[in-house]
């Protein structure tokens, strides 16, 4: 090993020789191991949770392993390396991915079940790491775990969230939340690293100075905290790569702030320092408006600082030319969050490095690539500019540098066209200034991507039209993919040994295109036979829960109909729900003879709603209405149940989508950038009933829009259809449904009356009433298609054959030649 010669080395190679074994035997001796040293329990008397801790440990052992070979290699080669920022990330559980990307799944099973314990049972013990929102969140979790299986020399950079996403519960059928406090019984998936701090700076002032002769700004700071890092091994999956996740946590900073202390207020001034730690201690609940908060600039400039003087130290150790740095260097933006990064690093190449604007504006240039991921106004992020300049004085000057050389630039190319130039400024005007985060991205980065084709139609003609028209070549689009090891090998073991058998490889795990070989077996009884086994397996695991959690039997030859995703207006949960209500409605006015023909159906809705978004916390509401009004009707029995699952997250999702046989993605056209649920349904062999809206769009060209039930305005029409919404008269069947939430027929008459505000009297914006009937419709041929089971089957098992290209290793292969121009790096074995 690098570092250590002679004798030493000897006999460290002789305490220490090979690698940890992965036979049952092995394990068995570590987990007791970690029992007795590392949990502290006798290794004679230990239950269910020390026992998944010892496996963790084990585990982790075997990942560290390979996280320093890997490290050391990469450093060896010195590739270009990817880092990818970002302030969420979903991880959900470690141990069941673990444990099958090392290919040790079996192994552990066998140790665990001779010492008296069930694989499966410590796994469930396990928490979900909810550091993130939703589906940005999930995407860059979903993207390590391919930057890892292809080798590519990445590294993960975030907030280590004392707090993750708020727990969901509900109480009457109203929504509270309780704080995830989820470090409580420890973290064995992470290894703190005390040594690897930098200081961040916050507030004071700006001077000027001569250094070396030459006129440099110097930055006071009034406060500066410390960034601990937090190490999370990523490993590959069929490789013995394993790549970081690094998260930051914040500390007081080692610096003594002699004043207080001289004060004799020495009490005071260790709880001030104590207060830098709440940097990082709770995730932003509310994904798309952030409303210029001090505590997120702070939060965004944190992990972003640290992670550049990482960046940066870790170039300098092997290079002493910044020149070279876009060579070695790809920095990625999710989303606009990390966007100060870009005047950071030039704050630093200007201030720290001392090179001259021109240079560092020409580093900077070639180095940031941005991804945005929405097309909602609101989500796009702007910070006051008191409060910049406030928190960070001098990048705020360095903001003002850049917008007046863009301004300049922008002038000579189209004139003084002063309206198009205020859109397009970094600065908006006005009587609160704001600094506009996302025009500042598409500045300073060389590549703007959008999540689907559809997506990147909108930032063309709509979101960014000013920007494509400056600089056509820099806008891309890379559909966004799930990791098919998490979303069918992990969640889906019965489904995986199927596949697997009639592939005859089990080589789809990293080559998913294989997939589309199921296509020749759709039609064959035998597989037939078996999918259809494996899906009653999952449909019982998925009733046995929902009993669990909410008390309501359910029938497991009843169609299982699934939504499961944040609630907000735009995915129109509450759609879903007044469809329910008509269904309900029709059942109940139904002839005996009509009553038989009904497909019994079980809809299941999930999601948790920012808690300050009043509409999205009634649409829960109505749902817990409603299905308290149908479960209990004795008239309508198994024909129709609504259960809603409380606390969604990625554990959940994971028992959810295997045991569904339909799902609904049904935003109004024009307004999910992608969607990723439907993409995971999708592997599992589970029919989607969607708009043409985000990826859906590419999945109608892989699947066939007659195995799929597709309804509603198409994204050209919305606007049209928005226009003309006040003056026409919605369907009866909607108007009848809404009276019937209004009038009180499933009680809080007064509380439902916003909610139902929303879609009436020319307000409805997202345009349920027009979607109504076509809904409905795909609602029908839903039913149709189920009753002949062998149809649906053929559908279920084409909607996993042409699965593969929503795989996020073809995203991420993508993005590594066309955006950040990074080559694998892959650990000899
Ligand atoms: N998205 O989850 C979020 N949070 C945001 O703040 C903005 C967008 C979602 O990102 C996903 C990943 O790209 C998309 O699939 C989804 O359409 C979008 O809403």
């Amino acid at each position: 090993k690098a570092g250590f010669s002679g004798a030493k080395t000897e006999r460290m190679f002789e305490l220490m020789d090979g690698f940890l074994k992965n036979d049952p035997v092995s394990l068995q001796k570590d987990i007791l191991h970690h029992v007795e040293y590392t949990v502290a329990r006798s290794r004679f008397s230990f239950d269910d949770f020390e026992a998944y801790q010892a496996l963790s440990h084990s585990v982790r052992d075997r990942l560290i392993e390979r996280w320093h070979d890997t490290q050391q290699h990469f450093k060896k080669k010195d590739p270009k390396r990817l880092y990818f920022l970002s302030l969420e990330f979903l991880m959900g559980r470690s141990l069941s991915n673990s444990v099958i990307n090392l290919g040790i799944k079996d192994q552990c099973a066998e140790a665990l079940s001779q010492l008296g314990f069930e694989y499966e049972v410590l796994a469930e013990q396990e928490g979900d790491a909810a550091l993130g929102n939703g589906g940005l969140a999930r995407l860059s979790a979903c993207q390590m775990d391919s930057l890892a299986t292809l080798d590519f020399p990445a590294w993960g950079y975030g907030l280590r969230y004392q707090y993750g996403l708020f727990r969901q519960i509900i109480i009457d059928g109203f929504q509270h939340e309780q704080p995830d406090y989820w470090l409580n019984f420890g973290n064995p998936w992470e290894i703190e690293r005390v040594h690897v701090s930098y200081p961040v700076k916050f507030y004071g002032s700006v001077k000027e100075e001569v250094v070396n002769g030459k006129k440099c700004k110097v930055w006071i700071p009034g406060e500066t905290v410390e960034a601990v890092a937090y190490d999370n091994p990523i490993p590959g999956y069929g490789t013995r790569n394993t790549i970081n996740l690094r998260l930051w946590a914040a500390k007081p900073s080692e610096g003594l702030d002699i004043e207080s202390y001289n004060t004799g207020d020495y009490i005071n001034a260790i709880v001030n320092r104590q207060k830098a730690e709440i940097i990082s201690n709770v995730l932003y609940p509310d994904d798309r408006s952030y409303q210029g908060k001090e505590l997120r600039l702070k939060q965004q400039y944190f992990f972003v600082s640290a992670s550049l003087q990482d960046i940066v130290r870790r170039f300098k150790d092997m290079h002493n030319n910044f020149d070279e740095f876009p060579d070695k260097v790809a920095l990625q933006l999710n989303d606009t969050h990390p966007s100060i990064s870009v005047v950071e690093l030039m704050r630093m190449l200007l201030d720290e490095e001392h090179l001259s604007w021109k240079r560092s504006w020409n580093i900077v240039c070639k180095v940031f690539t941005f991804t945005t991921h929405t097309v909602l106004p609101e989500a796009l992020e702007k910070v006051p500019m008191d409060l910049f300049e406030t928190v960070l004085p001098r990048h705020l000057q360095i903001i003002y540098d850049i917008n007046f050389a863009f301004m300049e630039e922008l002038k000579n190319k189209i004139g003084k066209d002063y309206v198009r130039l205020s859109r397009m400024s970094i600065v908006e005007e006005g009587a609160v200034k704001n600094i506009r985060m996302a025009n500042l991205s598409i500045v300073c980065s060389h590549t703007v991507n959008g999540v689907s084709r559809a997506h990147s139609e909108l930032l063309k003609t709509r979101v960014f039209m000013d920007f494509y028209e400056l600089w056509p070549e820099k806008f891309q689009y890379k559909t966004n993919g799930v990791t098919q090891r998490r979303w069918i090998v992990v969640s889906n073991p019965s489904l995986c040994a199927l596949i697997s058998k009639w592939l005859r490889t089990e080589s789809w795990i990293h080559d998913v295109d294989l997939l589309t070989h199921l296509k020749n077996h759709a039609s064959n009884p035998e597989l037939q036979h078996e999918w259809k086994m494996v899906k009653k397996i999952n449909k019982m695991r998925l009733a046995e829960y929902i009993e669990t959690m909410s008390g309501v039997k359910v029938s497991l030859d009843a169609m299982f109909d699934v939504q499961i995703k944040r609630i907000h207006e735009y995915k129109r949960q509450f759609l879903n729900i007044l469809g329910v209500i008509h269904r309900y409605d029709c059942i109940k006015n139904m002839e005996e003879s009509d009553r038989r023909k009904v497909v019994p159906r079980v809809c299941i809705i999930g999601g948790k709603a920012p808690p300050g978004y009043e509409i999205a916390k009634k649409i829960i509401k109505l749902c817990h209405a409603v299905a308290e009004k149908i479960n209990n009707d004795t008239d309508i029995g198994d024909l129709l149940k609504l259960v809603f699952i409380p606390d969604y997250n990625v554990s959940v999702a994971e028992l959810v989508i295997p045991g569904s046989d339909l799902s609904q993605h049904i935003s109004t056209a024009g307004h999910e950038a992608s969607g990723t649920g439907s993409m995971k349904f999708l592997m599992n062999g589970c029919l989607l009933l969607a708009t043409a809206d985000g990826s859906t769009n590419e999945i109608i060209e892989e699947i066939g829009a007659e195995n799929m039930f597709i309804f509603g305005a198409k994204m050209n029409e919305v606007p049209k259809l928005r226009e003309k919404e006040s003056t026409i008269k919605a369907p009866l069947q909607f108007r009848r449904v809404v009276r019937m939430v209004r009038d009180g027929y499933f009680g809080f008459k007064d509380y439902f009356k916003s909610l139902c505000d929303t879609v009436e009297n020319g307000k409805d914006f997202y345009l349920l009433g027009s979607d109504f009937t076509s809904y409905l419709e795909a609602q029908a041929a839903a039913d149709r298609a189920y009753v002949d089971k062998e149809k649906w089957c053929k559908m279920s098992v084409l909607s996993t054959a042409g699965s593969g290209r929503f795989s996020s290793d073809r995203t991420i292969e993508d993005y590594a030649e066309k955006t950040w121009g990074i080559k694998p790096c892959k650990l000899p074995l």
